[in-house]
């Protein structure tokens, strides 16, 4: 089992929280998003996932590229530990937590979308950031309300469940770009319990072999 990503890739991220949640042992190939030009834009990479994004799941005659198809397949393949309710309003409940993340903040902040913004229209640095402080601020502020009413010690309830999935790699990269999240107490409070458990340690960017490469 292979999982090309990049250490500091949050669609990435969701992969491996899975992969360590359902204990998988897997082989991490790093994809160097920035050196270079970017490996996801060179011919071997593409010829996998055409796209040019990571990651990219590959096991025997099974290569899959977006996140949340990787980790359905994982759960649907190795489904001990469950990451969706059973129940399947609370199910699709959970499943629109991770969307809000994965379709509303995260295409609009990513790599190539803010290369676009400075290499074609020239936007500042600090623009940049404001773009991506916007969107973050917006989605961040939609889960806030809805996790008054449905968490727990994480997003829904008391069991880890795709929608902290996808949540932690975004407010880790929320941090790393010094976003302010003092209007997000819930949302801070269940990515720190998250944080304390062995599979969102394992999967942390620093935690990767590619780490600050
Ligand atoms: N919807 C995709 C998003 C994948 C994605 O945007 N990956 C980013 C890293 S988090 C990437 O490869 N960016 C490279 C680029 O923008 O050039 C998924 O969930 O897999």
């Amino acid at each position: 089992m292979k999982l090309y990503g990049y250490w500091r890739s949050s669609a990435a991220y969701r992969v491996r929280i899975v992969m360590h949640l359902k204990s998988l042992s897997f082989e991490s190939i790093a994809v160097h998003l920035v050196k270079d030009g970017g490996e996801q834009h060179k011919e071997a990479y593409t010829g996998l996932n055409p796209t040019h994004l990571v990651p990219t799941y590959v096991d025997d005659d099974v290569t899959l590229n977006q996140s949340l198809a990787i980790i359905d397949y994982l759960d649907e393949k190795y489904p001990a530990v469950a990451i969706y309710p059973t129940n399947i309003a609370e199910k699709a409940k959970v499943k629109a937590l991770a969307l809000d993340v994965a379709c509303e903040i995260h295409p609009v902040n990513n790599l190539r979308v803010q290369q676009y913004l400075v290499n074609t229209l020239s936007v500042a640095e600090l623009d940049k950031l404001a773009w991506s402080y916007h969107w973050m601020n917006i989605g961040f502020a939609a889960i806030e309300k809805q996790l008054k009413s449905s968490a727990g010690k994480f997003c829904f309830g008391d069991k880890v469940t795709i929608a902290d999935i996808c949540l932690v790699p975004q407010v880790y990269n929320a941090n790393r770009f010094k976003l302010d999240m003092s209007a997000f107490p819930h949302i801070s409070r269940v990515v720190d319990n998250c944080n304390q458990l062995p599979a969102f340690i394992a999967a942390l960017p620093e935690n990767q072999t590619d780490a600050k490469l």
